[in-house]
């Protein structure tokens, strides 16, 4: 894998998934859950639990790597992509849009540029190997960010660019910092 290019400078290879965040896993209500797309959009998209569970789903397989130095590869993924919801007309996004800021429950954010967004590396994720997401990793949806395996990339980003119980996007024309970068990462 080193060889190939796979793992990442100073990247140890891990089989676990190790779980990372900063405060409680935040309890799911069906009935209370909303998500929205806003800012620098067309017309703002508000949807409840129903509705988000029907947008169209895309599979996706990933090498993730995190910062704690443990890279996983091939991991299988189902989420919502954002480049499709924008081809299926779901979501319209304005020319001035060119960051995304995800926002998830207890005030956690993580801004991305918004090419990465619109890639096939970013996923509303809401399965891994063919489960839903468990709660400590992100239940019902989390942001996520991987590598495509044999697709290099400009920019590597790391698993921290995914916000776990993520709320909404929001569409920015200026970068703002996220929670742990404002925290200094
Ligand atoms: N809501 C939320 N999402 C978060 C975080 C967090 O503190 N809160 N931490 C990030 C960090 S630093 C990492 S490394 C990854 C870890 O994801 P995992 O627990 O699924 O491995 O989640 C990211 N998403
Ligand atoms: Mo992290």
């Amino acid at each position: 894998m080193r060889k190939e290019g796979r793992l990442p400078p100073g990247q140890v290879l891990t089989e676990k998934f190790p779980v990372l965040h900063y405060g409680p896993i935040p309890a799911f209500d069906p009935q209370n859950w909303d998500f929205s797309f806003w800012g620098e959009v067309e017309k703002p998209l508000k949807l409840n639990w129903e509705e988000f569970s029907r947008l169209p789903h895309t599979r996706a397989t990933y090498d993730l790597h995190c910062v704690t130095r443990w890279s996983k590869f091939d991991t299988h993924w189902e989420g919502v992509s954002i480049k499709t919801l924008i081809d299926e007309g779901l979501l319209v996004i304005k020319p001035s849009a060119r960051f995304v800021i995800q926002h998830a429950e207890h005030g956690f954010s993580a801004n991305l540029p918004l090419e990465i967004v619109l890639s096939e590396r970013f996923l509303l994720a809401t399965h891994m190997d063919g489960q839903p997401i468990t709660p400590e990793h992100g239940f019902p949806v989390r942001g996520l960010v991987g590598a495509v395996p044999g697709q290099q990339a400009e920019q590597d980003v790391y698993l921290w660019k995914g916000a776990k119980w993520i709320r909404s996007l929001e569409f920015a024309s200026q970068d703002r910092k996220g929670f742990w970068e404002m925290a200094g990462y």
